[in-house]
């Protein structure tokens, strides 16, 4: 696309109408029962200005910041949210908000000039293509050892990801956050952060006659055939437009190729949910492309925010400051954790304890492709939006989706991303010669990932006398393991918080995101982000406000 019809895209501050208008909502209530067309807002009607007083400031839109957001705002407190990424709401002269995975543009890639695919080769050569440098919505953030994958616009990475909404088994929880009380969790906070953000299942009927899932059944024939358990998973995805898109009764999105670039229609993003419902209320104001720099104790109290506003070549067009009393960190395990650790080390929250930065994991995400054989095929039409797994966790520490390869050829492979019982733990660290934070991942860690993925696909491959993949992460590369979707950790909940994400040293200072979760969730983790959110902002507005 060129750059002159996307130029100016959501860099205007963001009004409710504009907002809701902008999602295409296929919701006239939202999911959480509250009217999504309402009286006028009383919500700012400009970017945050130079210089403002505000009571809550929530940095970041994804999953932690938009629950903060809705929850705040419902108790009576303004709120501003200011967000690095874009206004994703207007098309590009292609109709579409966003691009397909199989031909990225400019409005794929933060601020890279080459894509970077997770899935980088097919049959070996390489796929990454030229790209116009543009403020994109997934940021493939590189560190020493490891690729970062992250969400970057309004809704955060619910924008990109492949929504898959799993809740932990309850038996697994206390590996996941041992302070946490399990049974409020799983009586409370999960039902409603599945219910708010809208999640649901696929209907097992109409999933054995959609072309679209032959993928999903050739992995669950094989998976039943190793002996492992294979199960549904429960999605984001509207189903019924899931249905109509397998109809073609309606503009296809999951089956036209589009997930972590963007999708314009079926997938309930937090634009959609938490975030419509936030704008409802008429208290909560967003400002894209703003991206927070700092945050310092204010002389008169409360705390100085400084901002930096964007052009959508990343370039700097204004610097802000403003003065909340209360500031919400919310911009997912990388962004709070670069900011926290570069805020103690310079001295600007020195009362900050030892603890930030620590206890980042990568989900042991790692992924594979297998090589079916002709009588296997997994169908030339793939939904995006995988709806199984295969669960070895007990046995063998790996829970695999059963992921798409939506090339729109039949390409007889079934590729799979595990996520597995690592126990390795990064560090972030302030590097003062570049001035910037540096994380202690070493891309050999992943070892233990793929010793414990093979725990199924070895099985696998040996009773089907199959072999693995060899061209899809680089020439003879049978495992993806420079990569994470899944960053968590970095600022965990009591350790560098108490147990419900307030700041040890700072009144006023919280961490809502996934930072606060010490780097694994057995399974895909925003459900366990949002319901953690939940419960720790309905303790903060109860106590603090
Ligand atoms: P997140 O959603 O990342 O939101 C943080 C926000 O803060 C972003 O919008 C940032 O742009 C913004 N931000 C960062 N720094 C700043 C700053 N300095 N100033 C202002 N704004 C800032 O955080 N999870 C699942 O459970 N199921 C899936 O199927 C799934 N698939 C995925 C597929 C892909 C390709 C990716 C990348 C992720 C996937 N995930 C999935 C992970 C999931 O999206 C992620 O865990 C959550 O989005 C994390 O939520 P947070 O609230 O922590």
């Amino acid at each position: 696309m060129s750059k002159s019809t996307t130029s100016g895209i959501g860099t205007a501050r963001v009004s409710r109408r504009g907002f809701l208008a902008g999602t295409g909502s296929i919701l006239g209530v939202s999911a959480l029962g509250i009217p999504v067309v309402g009286p006028a807002s009383s919500a700012s009607a400009a970017n945050i200005g130079d210089g403002a007083t505000v009571p809550a400031l929530v940095i970041g839109t994804g999953y932690g910041g938009a629950v903060a957001a809705l929850r705040l705002a419902q108790a009576g407190t303004n709120v501003e949210m200011v967000e690095m990424g874009m206004s994703w709401d207007t098309p590009g002269s292609d109709g579409k908000i966003f691009p397909k995975v199989t031909s990225p543009d400019q409005r794929a890639y933060w601020l890279r000039t080459k894509s970077k695919a997770p899935v980088s080769n097919f049959f070996g050569f390489p796929i990454d293509s030229s790209i116009a440098k543009y403020t994109g919505v997934l940021d493939a953030e590189e560190f020493a050892g490891i690729t970062v994958y992250q969400g970057r616009g309004i809704g955060g990475g619910s924008l990109v990801n492949g929504g898959m909404a799993v809740t932990p088994k309850q038996s697994r929880f206390s590996s996941i956050l041992p302070s946490v009380d399990a049974a409020e969790m799983y009586s409370t906070y999960y039902p409603r952060a599945n219910a708010a953000l809208g999640v649901g299942n696929i209907d097992p009927a109409w999933f054995e006659t959609a072309s679209c899932y032959q993928y999903a059944r050739v992995g669950r024939k094989h998976a039943a055939r190793s002996g492992f358990p294979w199960t549904f998973v429960p999605t984001t995805y509207d189903w019924d437009y899931m249905k109509a898109e397998q109809a073609n009764t309606v503009p296809r999105s999951a089956l036209d190729a589009q997930v972590m670039y963007g999708n314009d229609y079926g997938k309930k993003s937090l634009v959609k949910t938490y975030l419509a419902s936030a704008l409802a209320t008429g208290r909560v104001n967003v400002s894209p492309l703003h991206r927070v720099t700092s945050v310092a104790p204010a002389p008169a109290g409360g705390y100085t925010v400084t901002m930096e506003q964007l052009n959508t070549v990343g370039t700097v067009v204004a610097t802000k400051t403003v003065t909340a009393a209360k500031v919400f960190f919310a911009a997912g395990s990388v962004g709070t954790s670069k900011l926290l650790v570069k805020l103690k080390s310079t001295g600007v929250l020195p009362g900050l304890n030892g603890e930030v930065g620590k206890g980042w994991g990568d989900n042991g995400n790692v992924m594979c492709g297998r090589a079916n054989h002709m009588w296997d095929p997994t169908g030339k039409l793939q939904s995006t939006i995988p709806c199984s797994g295969i669960d070895n966790w007990d046995a063998g520490g790996a829970f695999a989706e059963v992921a798409p390869l939506p090339t729109g050829i039949e390409t007889y492979a079934s590729l799979y991303l595990s996520i597995t019982n690592t126990t390795r733990r990064a560090e972030f660290s302030w590097n003062p010669a570049t001035q910037k934070v540096d994380l202690s991942w070493q891309t050999a860690w992943k070892q233990d990932s793929i010793t414990m993925a093979k725990t199924i696909f070895d099985k696998i491959n040996s009773k089907e006398g199959t072999i693995y993949r060899t061209d899809l992460f680089g020439a003879y590369k049978v495992w993806q393991d420079g990569l994470t979707y899944h960053p968590l950790g970095g600022a965990v909940i009591n350790k560098a918080t108490d147990n419900y994400g307030r700041l040890h040293g700072y009144q006023g200072l919280y961490v809502i995101d996934g930072s606060l979760i010490p780097g694994n969730t057995t399974v895909n983790p925003f459900v366990t982000i949002t319901a953690l959110a939940e419960r720790n902002i309905e303790k903060i507005i109860a106590t603090d406000l």
